[in-house]
């Protein structure tokens, strides 16, 4: 059953650049709402559990050292479809391969350095959202 939330991170190069308010406001205007919120930065263990599925991949080391370097923006959004949507709205991984308009095509530099996370299935939302958010940091809005 779809649950029509997702979980997204805005990542390290985003906040350096200065793009949070800009990601937010496409997030916002495609019709998401933020349920949950927080700027935080992930220590080594929480990336390599949280990328744990990417552990035997050879750029996991540089993956884990890129997401932690800095801080993040991690939220859980609502919307019809929410995951599918999201990931219309973020683009391919590849910012090359990303279609016009998408965040990634606008604000990510390489692949390696994409700028936004988006779950990619309802069951990925719901444990990425639970490893940032206790139940009482997500509202009903
Ligand atoms: P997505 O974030 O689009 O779901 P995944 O889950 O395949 O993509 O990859 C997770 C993250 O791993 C990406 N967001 C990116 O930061 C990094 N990554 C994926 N593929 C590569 C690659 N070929 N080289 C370097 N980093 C990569």
């Amino acid at each position: 059953m779809a649950t029509n939330r997702t979980f997204t991170m805005l990542k390290p190069d985003s906040l350096e650049k200065g793009h949070t308010g800009a990601i937010l406001e496409k997030i916002s205007s495609a019709g998401f709402k933020i349920v949950a919120m927080k700027q935080t930065q992930m220590t080594t263990a929480d990336a390599e559990a949280f990328y744990a599925i990417h552990k035997e991949r050879p750029f996991f080391g540089e993956l884990v050292e890129y997401m932690t370097r800095g801080p993040i923006v991690a939220a859980i959004l609502e919307k019809e479809n929410a995951v599918e949507d999201f990931r219309a709205l973020i683009g391919a991984t590849n910012p090359e391969e990303a279609a016009e308009g998408t965040i990634r095509k606008l604000y990510a530099a390489s692949i390696g350095e994409n700028a936004v996370h988006g779950s990619d299935s309802d069951e990925n939302a719901a444990i990425e959202g639970a490893f940032h958010f206790s139940g009482r940091e997500i509202f009903s809005l």
